[in-house]
């Protein structure tokens, strides 16, 4: 039995259709599932879409969860939730209605073929950083750094706005 909780923080994202309806909806469904109870949410950010893909811009927001589910049972979670909410798996980094990435599981390393987390490329990524740096700036991001520490150092800030 798994009876510890942790907090973890994870990642939404939506740049098709009506965004702001799918992250509300997806942050609801979040809070329903048995297991999962979201403590926090940061403000939603108008994000300039990152990597290869020319796409739309992002509406990114963050929320902090207190869980018993083991981070593998948190990320089906959120992939069963973008599913439920018609997620279609497309282009690979093209664009979506719905995106729910597991960013921190309190201060777990996760290393296996369907998980990593921390998420290995989140202190790259402003729209992750910023909106993360205001509702737990002060989480471990592995290396001794920060939520807020990595933001300082993370280019590509400006191009985002609260929304
Ligand atoms: C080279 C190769 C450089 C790949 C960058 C970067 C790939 C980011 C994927 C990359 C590369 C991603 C969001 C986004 C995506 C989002 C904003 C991804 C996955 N998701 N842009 N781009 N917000 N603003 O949630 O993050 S695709
Ligand atoms: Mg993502
Ligand atoms: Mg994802």
């Amino acid at each position: 039995m798994q009876s510890n909780v942790v907090m973890a923080a994870l990642g939404l994202g939506s740049n098709m259709g009506d965004t702001k309806s799918y992250i509300e909806a997806a942050i609801s469904a979040l809070s329903a599932f048995e297991g999962i109870e979201v403590v926090g949410r940061s403000s939603d950010y108008r994000t300039p879409p990152w990597g290869p893909v020319p796409q739309d811009d992002y509406r990114n927001c963050c929320v902090t969860v207190k869980t018993h589910l083991s981070p593998k049972r948190l990320l089906e979670a959120c992939l069963g939730i973008e599913k439920q909410l018609g997620r279609v798996r497309d282009e690979r980094w093209g664009p979506r209605t719905i995106d729910i990435d597991v960013l921190l599981y309190g201060e777990t390393r996760v290393e296996d073929d369907v998980l990593s987390v921390p998420h290995p490329r989140m202190m790259e990524r402003a729209f992750v950083l910023v909106p993360l740096a205001e509702i737990w700036p002060n989480a471990l991001i592995g290396g001794g750094l920060t939520v807020a520490g990595a933001l300082e150092k993370c280019p590509d800030k400006n191009g985002i706005s609260k929304l």
